[in-house]
């Protein structure tokens, strides 16, 4: 169905159905992104859905943002998942007890009075801040939000620049596959190939009873999910110390965006923002110095945990047997073309060589974008790895879509925004807002009443 250009009823329609989701998932302090997969709060995924309520209820958007806040470690990092007391412990796994926040995540300051996870995921919350704000800035002003929301925004993002920053170039890294977001994204094949899975017997995946198993990363895969958070856990949380360390294209560009939408909100505050702004400049010279690609026109993950593939400069005595292993060593940026590496479009102060590189690899077979694909896969269509079905190995995700779509209307591709956000709103009312969708046919995957499915598709109806 083509629900952009719809007469007013179906776009009515369309309208009243995502709203209808919300409405179901919606807890009364924050959104599930699927009542039978994901029964707790999530980090993104909260950032996302505020993102679409706001049209609907601004005052439920400022809510989710402030409830997920309301979880923020001492240290500034927010948790990825903030557990539901009331939902069984063998709901979901990794449950409270596994993660054991106010216990080991203590030193790192954990809050006592609600159970969450010890890792992160992307700081699209500032982004979503200020478009919830703009909603309603009456309402915004009366309830004070960007007054109190500010200094912990503040604080999340001084966590990712500084306790993150494990490379020593400015940008944030992510420690577990589950912080960027994209789980099972071929990206992390290199990287966790290293990590000796977790037994099978020491946990049980709750996913599976509500997933496909074809569509869901493989057992293999989840042993090693689970034995990077043990050892995160068991170190009390403490940065720098795990054997997975990547600096990741859309997490950074997610950062560098928030940042932006940061000095905004320190302008409407009384402040001046030009300070953030420069850093979220200086922020995007060090995306494309250390994840672009100008060769194929792709920004790739950085792993920090290989050596680059150079030589170590020479030294008296030096050891030439040690430089041969180095320069076999794999080099520091994967080759895998994840959509990941196509999210900085998003950025406004990219170089124009590198927009419209990005533009070429968009357009061009991996990702087929306005050509052979209904919506952007996740992972490249010609890549070994493809599968239009599995999870972030090539299925097309709503999220990852609107901010393609976005991006496409900040560099001025108008036309080709207008496509994709007409497919996206299509496919979203074909699927009843499934989790993510092949691609190719747009045929819906995963689960059904996806929240940041409804979310954006409601924001992109406006
Ligand atoms: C899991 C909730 C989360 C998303 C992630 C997605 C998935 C959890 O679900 O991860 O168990 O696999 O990959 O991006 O935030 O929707």
């Amino acid at each position: 169905s083509d629900a952009a250009a719809a007469p007013p009823r179906e776009r009515a329609a369309l309208h009243d159905r995502a709203a209808r989701v919300l409405e179901t998932n919606w807890t009364g302090t924050s959104t599930v992104p699927s009542r039978t997969l994901y029964p707790h709060q999530w980090s993104w995924d909260s950032a996302f859905v505020a993102i679409g309520s706001r049209h609907v209820s601004p005052l439920r958007a400022q809510l989710e943002l402030e409830t997920l806040f309301a979880a923020q470690w001492g240290d500034g990092r927010v948790p990825h998942i903030v557990f539901n007391p009331s939902v069984p412990l063998d709901a979901y796994f990794p449950s409270p007890d596994f993660w054991r926040s106010s216990a080991s995540g203590r030193a790192a300051g954990a809050p006592r009075a609600v159970q969450t996870s010890g890792i992160v995921q992307p700081p699209v919350h500032a982004l979503a801040a200020w478009l919830v704000h703009r909603a309603d800035p009456g309402l915004s002003r009366s309830r004070s939000f960007l007054a109190r929301i500010h200094p912990k925004l503040a604080a999340w993002h001084r966590y990712l620049l500084h306790r993150r920053d494990l490379g020593g170039g400015g940008l944030a890294s992510v420690i577990h596959p589950w912080e960027q977001g994209m789980d099972n994204s071929p990206c992390w094949d290199a990287p966790l190939s290293r990590i000796a899975p977790a037994p099978a017997r020491a946990f049980r995946r709750a996913d599976l009873e509500h997933g496909a198993p074809d569509d869901r990363p493989t057992d293999l895969d989840y042993g090693r999910y689970v034995r990077l958070a043990t050892d995160y856990r068991d170190g009390r949380y403490a940065d720098g110390q795990g054997e997975f360390a990547v600096e990741d294209p859309s997490f950074n560009a997610l950062l560098i965006a928030s940042e932006h939408a940061l000095a905004r909100i320190a302008c409407e505050l009384g402040a001046t923002g030009t300070a953030r702004h420069a850093r979220a400049e200086r922020l995007t010279a060090a995306l494309v110095e250390r994840l672009w690609d100008p060769a194929t026109g792709m920004f790739f993950c950085r792993d920090l945990r290989v050596t680059d593939g150079h030589p170590t400069p020479r030294a008296p005595g030096h050891d030439t047997s040690r430089t041969a292993t180095r320069q076999m060593s794999p080099p520091a940026l994967i080759p895998e073309y994840g959509v990941s590496g196509l999210i900085p479009l998003i950025l406004p102060t990219l170089p124009r060589h590198v927009t419209a590189g990005l533009l070429r690899t968009a357009r061009g077979p991996r990702f087929g974008l306005g050509t052979a694909v209904r919506l952007v896969p996740s992972y490249d269509l010609t890549g070994p790895a493809f599968d239009p079905h599995r999870y972030w190995r090539g299925p097309a995700w709503f999220n990852t879509n609107w901010l393609i779509e976005r991006g496409l209307r900040l560099h001025g591709e108008h036309a080709e925004a207008e496509r994709l956000r007409t497919a996206l709103l299509g496919t979203a009312l074909d699927t009843a807002f499934a989790e993510y969708v092949d691609p190719y046919t747009g045929r819906g995957c995963g689960a059904r009443g996806f929240a940041w499915s409804a979310a954006l598709a409601l924001d992109l109806l406006q």
